[in-house]
Parts: structure tokens; C-alpha cells; sequence
């Protein structure tokens, strides 16, 4: 047992009882020991690394505690006392670090890389400011569903440098969501001091900038923290709103345990050692005779067998045996598409009428699906697609956003994780950059990582020939094909985009769905009047015949159709994919083994490309079956100009009709 000294820091016990004030003790006690025995464990080599939170537990114990059991919590690195606090079996934590199966990750991802629904946590990705958006999606979320309850949010005061964080903060504000931010500043970043990182005297004092209270508390008085967090809670429970508290606290060890602590002047570090989280609280409750040592010691020795037990358990567990398939099943939930035949009537409508017909009657047929995006309530839009939905469908489901990409597509996943679908409309695909972290590494991710669904659909009004320039008329799907996790749709005409834009939105999946900007008021067609879906992965033949395959999709579909319908000598299959994530493979192959020749047409800049993959593909499988080499025929490798000539120059368009007659003399 330590000796007891006078404590460093000076507690109110105010009207917390003593069973409470144990119960804030044990609960610190045990991430305490744990790591002690992590970093033993470490140094031999039996866990890969480790972020220590020693001397930071009575934040992660304090908030958690001060939260009910279904409330949501987003942890980060650091915080291994909100897992343990919410009683998460210590031989599920272990093996999760040793990557075992009975962990949350099967594997897949380390350290506290998790959530679990079971236990109401979502743990990080390794990016940091991204839980702060998804925070106010679980906020939203318990807003829409006027269940009272509130969020909790970490981040480091690193952390907060990151534009996600801004972004949260001002959406959580504008939109009054119950999410408590609760920002751990313990000095350093990595090796980064405060003063390099922030040029405000308190991260607390940005509060204002966004319009949310702010708090300043100290990180290392268990009882200070508790019982502002709680009190706080119970304001927010009853009226909803974003709260900011800064935490001052430190971090002891190095940034990861192999980095040390170099950088860090001894005497800070010896500073805080005194002013330890637990030891000080152990004292106070010596002196006001609530902890004796016969409980401290029994204490110690439960959590020390737990630790033993739970650690023997873990290591008993076999390794994970690697299967191809187990992990293929996983990057996608899967879905039973539930075919939905239109019915006789249909009406003519242009592409962009489609798409708002669909998105309307995919709200009504989901109660709970929200819309979000900028300027698509009242203005409807900047094409116009939901013009008329807030007057159907109400403020909460129809919600306009500030301009901040990142944070809605992060509010969507936290929707998600709440069982609540979303529409995220890009005003222009372009700007989908300004989200792709959460798109790539959240969306993409997570089911895969945790078996958490992202049912988001973003909608990506995209595509040139329209005079716009490099940043409105970009066709970027080939950002989003590479990434295993995303589905990707592109539909060519009224019918298709209709019936699978309704597919998107009953796939738990995230769908990015492209809408080419020069085919919404070009495009028109006989469209059921009624809600149907059509199945992904299936491409559609637009022409037969012998000579050659047209592979296409988008715009590049109305290219082809106009060069083979000027050239009826033209014997061609012509496949419009209108997916490309999954993609028509059999549709491509079979078609080609049967012509002996494919050109693929690409709106996009060449260079990896979706041709070149099938080009790829085409080699690999139907080498025997070819009588000329694959052809590409895409857009210049420039960005995408303005001026009508320029743009005109550089449009794959203007290339297919030579391309594919000189196929055909091969
Ligand atoms: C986007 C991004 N940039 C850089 C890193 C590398 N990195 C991981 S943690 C960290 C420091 C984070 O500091 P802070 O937010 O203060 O949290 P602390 O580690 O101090 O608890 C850095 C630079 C990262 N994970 N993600």
C-alpha cells in the first residue's frame, strides 16, 4: 500500500454520498491497474502499443459516470476509464488489443479503435477530430427522437486544431444538439507544447466564438469533474444545447509508450505527479475515514484477479485464423434487395425530376430518413430537387447546413449509428473533398471494422459540358470506386435513376450517388409514377449486336448512343453500367466474348480511371476471346477548363467516334 499523504488537491465532497465517492475511486482505480500491468505486458513484448492515460482517469471516470448507460459516448485514445467505467468485460478489451476475436474488431483495427453498441461507445479512428461530427449525428439523433438524452465527446486540445473540430462545434451550436465536448488539455500533443498548437489563452474560450457555453474545470479532481459534468447534464437533458469544457490536466508518459518523454521539462512532469488524479483522492478519502485500508486493499486485489483472470482468458483464445471470405463478407452489411416492379402508369419526366420524385417517395416510404444539406429547405436546392419537401416533410427532416462537408457526412454516420437513414446532398460533387476523410475513412470503414452500418447516401450532382470550370464540373467517382466499402452509382437516364435511387436508400450501405449536371434537364423518359427500385450490380444493354462492346456510363452513355445512332453500320453491344461499385462484371465479360472487341468510354481524365480497371479486367479474363487490345477513351489529363472550346477539347466525347471506328479496322 502507498503511504498516505495530505492531499494535493482540494475536493468538496458536497452532497455525494460515500458509496458514490468509492464507486468514483474503484472506477479509477481499475484503468490505473490495468495500464500498470499494460505496460508491463508491453515492455515484454505482448502488446503492440499503448497511449497511456495515467494521471487523466478522472475525466474519462467523471463524465462517464455522469452520463446514463444509454447515453452515447465517443472516446479517444486516452480514455480507457470511459470502457471501464462502462463495465466492458476485461477480457474483451484484452483480446481486442491482442486482436482476437472475442475483441470488437475481429482483428481488424487496434488499440481503441471500436464501438459497440452494446455498451453505447464509439470509439475513434485514428484521425481524431471525425468523432466530434459523428457526436452531433448521435445528438441529432436523440434530438429527432425527443428521448432526452445527451452525447459526450473527447478530444485532445491537439485535437481541436483540426477543422472538424470547428465544424462540429458551429453545427452542434446552430442546431442546438445535446452533445457535451469535452476537450482533455494535457500539454502536449505528440511532442507538440500548447503554445504551438493554439494561439488563445483557453481552448474553453472558443466557446464563445461558436455561441456555446464553455467551462473550464480541473481535469484531476474527480469530484470537480463529476459533478459539473452531471449538473450540466441534467441542464442539457431538459434543454438541449452544446456545452464545451476544457479540462486541464497532463499527460505523463510519452505520446505512444515507445516515444518517451524527452521533450517534456522533468519538473512539469514531477508537477503533475503530484497532483495525481487518484492518489490525491485516495488521501482525501484516508482523512475523511470513507476509504479505509482494508477496502483500499480489497479493492486492489479484486481488480488485480479480474486483470489476471481476464488476461489468462484473452491469451487461451486461439488467433484469429485469416479466411478471404470472412473478411470480403464484412465490408459490406449485407442487404436483401426487396424488388418494388413499378406499376403501369408512368409520366415523362427529365433526370432531375426523377431523382426528386425518388428522393420524395423514399421520404415517405422512410419515416425516419433525414435530409441534409446546403440551402435545400426553403431554397429547395440549388438544382431545385427538393423544392416542396420542407412544406411535406418538416424542419427536422429536411435540415439546411451550414458549409462544412466534413461535419454532416460525420452527422450522417452518427445518424446511422442511432438507426436513422440520411440523403447528404453535395451541392456540387466537387466539394465532396471538403467530406472525404469521413466518406473514405468512416463511411467506408466501419463495417468492415466494428459491424457498424453507415446508411448514408450522398448525392453528387457532378459532370462537365456545362461551362463551369475546374470546380463544378468534375466527375470524381474514381475517388470512391477504389475504396472497398463505398457503393457507387451513376445512372444515365430518368428510369434508372429513379428506381436506384430508391435502392441507395434502402441500403444500409454508404451509396455515393452521382447525378450528371448536364443530363438533368436533357434527359427525359417514360418514368413509373409509381416507388419501385432497381437492383445494383446489373448493367443495362442498350444496343446488340456483334462487331464490337461499348462499355460506358453517365453522359458518356448519351455520347455513345448519338456516335453508334449516326453510324448504323455499327454492329455494338452498348452496356450502360449504372453501377459501378458493384460492377456488371459478367455483363462486360460475356459481352466481349461474344464481340471480340471493347472500347470503354469515361467521362473522367484517363489515368485511373474505371476504364482502366476494366481494361484490366478484360485482359485478365477474356485475353483468348480479343481480336484488338482493349481501348480507353477518356477525357484530357488536365483538370477541367472553363471556356466552351477548352472544355469542348478536352471531353472524351470528341475522341470516341475516331477511337472506335479504328478499333473496328484493327
Ligand atoms: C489527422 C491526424 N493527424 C495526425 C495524427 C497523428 N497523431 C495522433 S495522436 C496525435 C496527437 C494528438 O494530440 P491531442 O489531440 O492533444 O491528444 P493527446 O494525444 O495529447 O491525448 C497526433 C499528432 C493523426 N492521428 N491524425
Amino acid at each position: 500500500m502507498p503511504t498516505i499523504t495530505k492531499s494535493n488537491i482540494a475536493y468538496d465532497k458536497r452532497s455525494l454520498n460515500d458509496q458514490t465517492l468509492l464507486k468514483l475511486y474503484y472506477n479509477m482505480l481499475k484503468p490505473r491497474l490495468i495500464e500498470e500491468k499494460m505496460l508491463i505486458l508491453l515492455r515484454q513484448g505482448k502488446v503492440s502499443k499503448w497511449f497511456s492515460g495515467i494521471g487523466q482517469e478522472a475525466i474519462s471516470v467523471g463524465v462517464t459516470m455522469a452520463l446514463k448507460p444509454s447515453e452515447y459516448i465517443l472516446p479517444m485514445h486516452r480514455n480507457l476509464g470511459v470502457f471501464t467505467t462502462r463495465e466492458i468485460p476485461l477480457h474483451r478489451l484484452f483480446c481486442q488489443w491482442q486482436g482476437k476475436a472475442s475483441g470488437f474488431t475481429k482483428g481488424r483495427d487496434r488499440s481503441f479503435h471500436f464501438g459497440t453498441q452494446e455498451y453505447n461507445i464509439v470509439g475513434m479512428i485514428s484521425h481524431l477530430g471525425p468523432q466530434l461530427g459523428v457526436a452531433d449525428g448521435i445528438a441529432l439523433a436523440n434530438l429527432l427522437k425527443k428521448n432526452g438524452n445527451l452525447t459526450a465527446v473527447f478530444s485532445g486540445e491537439g485535437g481541436t486544431s483540426e477543422g472538424d473540430f470547428h465544424e462540429a462545434l458551429n453545427v452542434a451550436s446552430v442546431w442546438s444538439l445535446p452533445v457535451i465536448f469535452c476537450v482533455e488539455n494535457n500539454g502536449y500533443g505528440l511532442s507538440t507544447p500548447t503554445n504551438e498548437q493554439y494561439n488563445c489563452k483557453h481552448i474553453a474560450d472558443r466557446g464563445k466564438g461558436y455561441g456555446i457555453e464553455s467551462f473550464i474545470l480541473d481535469g484531476n479532481n474527480i469530484i470537480e469533474t463529476y459533478t459539473k459534468v452531471q449538473k450540466l447534464a441534467e441542464s442539457i437533458r431538459k434543454r438541449p444545447r452544446p456545452i464545451l469544457i476544457e479540462f486541464k490536466t497532463f499527460r505523463r508518459r510519452g505520446h505512444e509508450e515507445a516515444s518517451g518523454t524527452k521533450y517534456v521539462p522533468k519538473e512539469l512532469i514531477e508537477e503533475w505527479e503530484a497532483k495525481d488524479p487518484i492518489e490525491n483522492f485516495r488521501s482525501f478519502l484516508f482523512s475523511k475515514k470513507i476509504l479505509t485500508a482494508q477496502i483500499d486493499e480489497a479493492y486492489n486485489a479484486e481488480i488485480k484477479t479480474a486483470i489476471d483472470t481476464s488476461l489468462d482468458t484473452a491469451y487461451a483464445e486461439p488467433d484469429i485464423i485469416p479466411s478471404e471470405t470472412a473478411e470480403l463478407n464484412d465490408v459490406y452489411k449485407s442487404f436483401e434487395y426487396e424488388d418494388y416492379t413499378p406499376n403501369k402508369d408512368t409520366k415523362e419526366l427529365r433526370l432531375i425530376d426523377a431523382i426528386s420524385e425518388g428522393l420524395k417517395q423514399s421520404m415517405q416510404k422512410h419515416k425516419n430518413l433525414v435530409i441534409m444539406g446546403q440551402d435545400i429547405a426553403e431554397y429547395g436546392g440549388v438544382f431545385k430537387i427538393t423544392e416542396g419537401f420542407l412544406e411535406e416533410f418538416g424542419k427536422d427532416r429536411v435540415r439546411n447546413t451550414p458549409i462544412c462537408e466534413s461535419a454532416i457526412i460525420e452527422t450522417a454516420m452518427g445518424l446511422s449509428i442511432s438507426g436513422i437513414k440520411s440523403v447528404v446532398e453535395m451541392q456540387f460533387a466537387d466539394f465532396v473533398t471538403s467530406g472525404f476523410n469521413p466518406v473514405v475513412n468512416y463511411l467506408a470503414k466501419s463495417h468492415y471494422r466494428w459491424q457498424q452500418q453507415a446508411d448514408v447516401v450522398v448525392r453528387m450532382p457532378c459532370g462537365g459540358g456545362v461551362a463551369a470550370g475546374p470546380f463544378h464540373s468534375q466527375t470524381n467517382e474514381a475517388w470512391f470506386t477504389k475504396t472497398p466499402g463505398l457503393k457507387v452509382v451513376y445512372p444515365a437516364f430518368p428510369y434508372d435513376a429513379k428506381g436506384l435511387l430508391a435502392t441507395a436508400i434502402n441500403d444500409p450501405n454508404p451509396v455515393l450517388f452521382f447525378e450528371h449536371k448536364a443530363l438533368y434537364r436533357s434527359i427525359r423518359q417514360d418514368v413509373p409514377t409509381d416507388y419501385f427500385t432497381i437492383p445494383f450490380g446489373k448493367a443495362a444493354f442498350l444496343k446488340e449486336g456483334n462487331a464490337v462492346t461499348v462499355i460506358t456510363y453517365g453522359a458518356g452513355v448519351h455520347w455513345a448512343l448519338e456516335t453508334l445512332d449516326n453510324n448504323s453500320d455499327i454492329s455494338a453491344d452498348l452496356i450502360d453500367l449504372r453501377t459501378l461499385q458493384p460492377l456488371d462484371k459478367d455483363a462486360i465479360i460475356n459481352s466481349v466474348k461474344k464481340t471480340g472487341r471493347a472500347i470503354i468510354l469515361q467521362e473522367d481524365s484517363l489515368f485511373g480511371g474505371i476504364a482502366s480497371d476494366i481494361s484490366a479486367l478484360l485482359m485478365e479474363d477474356c485475353f483468348e476471346y480479343l481480336d484488338a487490345p482493349v481501348k480507353r477513351v477518356a477525357s484530357m489529363e488536365t483538370p477541367i477548363p472553363f471556356i466552351g472550346q477548352l472544355e469542348k477539347q478536352y471531353m472524351a466525347k470528341g475522341k470516341f467516334e475516331d477511337a472506335l471506328k479504328q478499333l473496328l479496322t484493327y
